[in-house]
């Protein structure tokens, strides 16, 4: 039979590699893979238990949020201060920064705490993604400021996907690792190692409903997906979850490309560039795919405000670059979508 590696496990190996580690951030991914379970548990039993229905009160973006939406905040806020090593959180459902009693602490933590919430109704995926910062060094107090940095800067990024079993995937800079919640014992195992992304997937991702929406660009881009040609693998297969990490996740493992684009509908996108756009396209950078707002990669954008939309087209690296060419050929600076 083969070694099973728990989570716990490899992160303590991958830390004893570099022999100067304190081992913080160890404990920060610790602490999120225990929220993380906690969190699946619930999520399991959502349909059975009073959590399911919604809270009467609003994010900051206005949408009504659900019971399990502040679970997962709470949890994942509970987990991350219990060692001191997190300064301040910010999170899709808190408006500012959520700062910690550990204000010394060294890292900085964005989350979307429960991604794809509309799903929960409906027992289709949800997940939680995290993306950590290192605190400026030479300050005390930190400022909201201090907590805009690019997503190049990041020193870790991961999701959790709680679909038809709960998968963890993380990465340190050092390529991917999946880990799969075996819920009989409780914990995490390391199920992929060094995951790389197809180079080129038949497979896209969009709400083709908002097409009328789009610039030519995409339209364009979209209907090539759609020709008839056995040689590149088309006409792809259309997927599309609803849930970033999950639609993400499924790119990672069987290529392809995942868009959320600007539109007349939504001129700056939807997604959250913090935490669901950079966190994710670290992870895919990581194992060799892309990630672009439509010219820019998404990680080189210098955020404005904590919780600032972008467009995102992320996946394998020869499905973006044909995209990006579909921009440059049919977008012009003033499209008339
Ligand atoms: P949420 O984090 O508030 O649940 O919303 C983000 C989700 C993404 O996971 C998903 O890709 C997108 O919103 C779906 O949006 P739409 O309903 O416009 O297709
Ligand atoms: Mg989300």
């Amino acid at each position: 039979m083969k070694d099973l590696v728990t989570l716990e496990e490899y992160i303590i190996r991958a830390q004893n590699k570099f022999p100067g580690a304190t081992g913080e951030l160890s404990q920060l991914l610790r602490d999120i893979g225990l929220a993380a379970k906690i969190i699946s548990r619930e999520v399991n039993k959502a349909g059975i238990t009073n959590i399911l229905g919604y809270e009467d009160s609003e994010n900051v973006h206005g949408e009504s949020q659900k019971k399990l939406d502040l679970f997962a905040n709470e949890q994942l806020i509970s987990a991350l201060s219990r060692s001191n090593i997190t300064c301040m959180v910010i999170s899709e459902e808190n408006e500012g920064v959520v700062r910690l009693s550990g204000e010394a602490g060294k890292y900085i933590v964005y989350m979307d705490p429960l991604d794809g919430s509309s799903n929960i109704d409906v027992s289709v995926s949800i997940g939680s993604i995290f993306s950590v910062y290192m605190r400026p060094e030479s300050k005390k107090k930190l400022a909201e400021g201090d907590a805009l940095q690019s997503g190049e800067k990041q020193v870790a990024a991961g999701y959790v996907l709680y679909g038809s079993s709960t998968v963890l995937a993380y990465t340190t800079g050092l390529g991917v690792r999946i880990f799969t919640l075996d819920p009989s014992i409780g914990e995490f195992i390391l199920s992929h190692e060094d995951v790389k992304i197809p180079e080129y997937g038949n497979i896209y991702s969009a709400d083709e409903g908002s097409y009328n929406f789009w610039d030519p660009g995409l339209k364009q881009y979209v209907k090539y997906c759609q020709e008839i040609d056995p040689d590149t693998g088309r006409p792809y297969k259309a997927r599309y979850v609803g849930c970033m990490a999950a639609d993400v996740h499924r790119t990672l493992l069987q290529g392809g490309i995942f868009m959320y684009p600007d539109s007349s509908k939504y001129p700056n996108g939807k997604l959250r560039l913090m935490y669901e756009c950079n966190p994710l396209s670290f992870i895919i950078e990581q194992a060799g795919g892309l990630a672009i707002d439509g010219s820019r990669r998404i990680m080189e954008i210098q955020p404005a405000s904590l919780h600032e939309c972008t467009p995102i087209y992320i996946g394998s690296r020869k499905n973006v670059e044909k995209l990006r060419e579909f921009f440059v050929e049919f977008n012009t600076a003033n499209s008339s979508r």
